[in-house]
């Protein structure tokens, strides 16, 4: 390390600040405690946050060079973790030798800051050391950076950040405060099998500090420090990192993976599309494909309607959507990861409106045909699922309705609205609390449909959810009450190494369990039941009843597959697999009501982990 008496601060941590774990912990224990202060969230600070909603990320470093492949050899999952052991396991003088490869001449940050534009983001968030340790800008506090460890020579994030400010977006750094792969003293750098020389300590006062003061002066204004894996960093070490950017960059907002709940944002867990609505600041992050960084096999892209579909129910819950992009070693972003983020952002900039500073549903769910954001008196029904019979149902909407009109109307040509073809939405209100929309025949934009309704107020919801008559309604567990009997919970797993996947559960339940869904039903009829659920061989042959209309509709669970300490997961958690059952063609009654689940038989092993049940209307 060069300059290491740009520590300015050893002395205001206290010497008996814990060193982070170094144990094989959880990613739970990596993560650390998420929550944010609410205070510092709230006003000015807070504003622009709330009016981007979304964002571009972008994981580049030496490890994109590598694309997942080692020796030969290719490793699934997210690919800057190459290096360690739950991957290629590469001894830190191996992966150092990259580095003096490295030099991506295809690096373009006007290209890239066009990108963002046009895909409508309003901020890029970058990886300046990810935890391979490399610094991916130039730094006096460490040899192991791109201008002094690599041909290159320039300071990509010098270049981005004039380009940021030239394009008028905020520019944000990505810090890995904690681990640092190629430091002593860092969390996790003790399965190289070196004699930990230095403190975390040392480490923490000697890189960390120095790096993270180099990137908020040296830059310009950045909208976001992005810190990352707090682990079981203490608090002093947070809030050290809180009063350095309050000093040097004091508009700049902090998520909360700086751990020990001292960020100003939340940030939810990696690829996390909330089901519910959150309060205050905080944002989602996912990726155009699955891996962060660049992987030469990885081709899971998300289509632009995906893009814009994640986007909007981010939105409709109240948060931010920032995307991932990984550039390849050369610094070229791949062509569909581009292709599908621009398709996305044409829509993004004709319905900017209903984005752009918009505020949650007041539903609090996603709706059968898509979601809706807010703004003072107006609501943006989203229309992603267009309509087989030109209308969409909404439930429990107690406001007048003053106008309603497409965001944006197809072209029509003269006669056409002599005619009366006008590509108009009509509204007719039921006694019974539902709105019902009409809408033309085809759908007038194919990626979603914006639908602006003007209220007499604001918006007055009676959220009891609706089951449609028309789309298909997914009831997630996350919506149902639990009595003493079960338990509402999440489960997280990693399909690859990883890649992580949340769902919501009815949970651990005993003889007495009951988990009950308010609903209320636009149409008597008749509707298929779909069941989704997990079990493992303790709960195989279980038996279950679903209580709807007054009627018992019985269900014998099979093994779906999970597994136990599967050696997918960090930490010996479970890989759980969901089935879905189609289980009766119910009768449901008109109105509202209730619907039950409880065991039919003695249950075993906490019985199944019942994710959802959903109504498919049978016309
Ligand atoms: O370990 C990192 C991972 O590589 C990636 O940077 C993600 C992005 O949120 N954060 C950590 C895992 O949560």
């Amino acid at each position: 390390m060069k300059k290491l008496a740009i520590a300015i601060t050893a002395a205001l941590l206290s010497s008996s600040v814990l060193a982070a774990d170094k144990a094989d912990k959880s990613m739970d224990d990596l993560w650390g405690d998420n929550s944010v202060i609410q205070k510092q969230i709230s006003g000015e600070r807070g504003a622009w946050f709330k009016e981007d909603k979304y964002s571009m990320f972008v994981h580049w470093g030496l490890y994109s060079m590598t694309g997942g492949e080692w020796n030969g050899k290719t490793y699934y999952g997210i690919a800057e973790w190459l290096m360690s052991p739950h991957m290629a396991d590469i001894p830190k003088e191996e992966y150092k030798k990259l580095a003096a490869k490295f030099n991506p001449t295809d690096f373009d940050a006007k290209a890239w800051v066009k990108l963002a534009v046009d895909s409508g983001m309003k901020n890029i968030v970058i990886t300046a050391k990810h935890h391979d340790g490399f610094a991916m800008y130039d730094s006096a506090a460490s040899d192991y950076d791109v201008i002094d460890a690599s041909p290159y020579k320039r300071d990509p994030m010098k270049e981005l950040a004039e380009e940021c400010q030239k394009a008028g977006i905020g520019l944000g750094f990505y810090y890995s405060q904690n681990q640092d792969w190629y430091e002593q003293g860092s969390a996790r750098t003790s399965w190289t099998a070196e004699d930990q020389t230095n403190s975390f300590e040392d480490y923490f006062n000697n890189k960390v500090v120095p790096q993270v003061t180099e990137l908020l002066s040296n830059y310009g204004p950045i909208s976001t420090v992005w810190f990352d894996t707090p682990g079981q960093m203490s608090k002093a070490h947070s809030m050290r990192l809180v009063e350095l950017t309050q000093q040097l960059q004091p508009n700049a907002l902090i998520n909360s993976r700086i751990g020990n709940g001292v960020g100003d944002f939340k940030t939810l867990g990696d690829h996390h599309i909330s089901d519910i609505n959150h309060t205050g600041l905080w944002e989602t992050i996912d990726t155009t494909n699955s891996s962060w960084s660049y992987a030469w096999y990885d081709e899971n892209w998300k289509t632009s309607k995906k893009i814009v579909e994640s986007l909007i129910t981010t939105v409709g819950r109240g948060g931010s959507y920032m995307l991932n992009v990984g550039p390849d070693g050369q610094g070229n972003i791949p062509q569909k990861a581009q292709q599908n983020l621009l398709a996305a952002g044409e829509w993004v900039k004709e319905n900017g409106v209903a984005i752009y500073g918009a505020d949650a549903s007041p539903w609090g769910r996603i709706q059968p045909w898509g979601d809706i954001s807010v703004k003072g008196n107006k609501l943006y029904l989203h229309v992603t699922e267009w309509p087989k019979e030109d209308e969409i149902y909404l439930s429990g909407l107690k406001n007048n309705v003053v106008s309603v009109e497409l965001l944006n109307p197809i072209e029509t040509g003269f006669f056409d609205g002599l005619f009366g073809d006008d590509n108009g939405v009509s509204y007719e209100k039921s006694n019974s609390g539902w709105t019902v929309f009409n809408l033309p025949k085809d759908q007038p934009k194919e990626l979603s449909t914006t639908i602006v309704v003007e209220l007499d107020g604001e918006p007055q919801v009676d959220d009891t959810i609706g089951i449609d008559p028309i789309q298909s309604t997914y009831l997630s567990s996350v919506f149902s009450k639990c009595n003493s009997g079960c338990k509402n919970g999440q489960s997280r797993w990693m399909e690859k190494f990883g890649e992580w996947k949340y769902a919501e559960n009815i949970m651990n339940w005993d003889n007495t369990g009951k988990a009950t869904w308010s609903v209320d039903v636009a149409k008597a009829g008749e509707y298929i039941l779909d069941v989704e659920y997990s079990a493992d061989d303790t709960v195989d042959f279980s038996e279950w009843y679903f209580t709807i209309g007054g009627k018992d509709y019985a269900m014998q669970a099979i093994d779906s597959g999970n597994r136990h300490n599967s050696k997918r997961q960090m930490g010996g958690r479970t890989l759980l697999r969901f089935h879905t059952a189609t289980l009766a063609l119910v009768d449901m009654p008109a109105g509202k009501q209730e619907i039950v689940v409880r065991p039919k038989s003695e249950v075993t092993g906490g019985g199944i982990l019942l994710r959802s049940i959903s109504f498919r209307p049978v016309k």
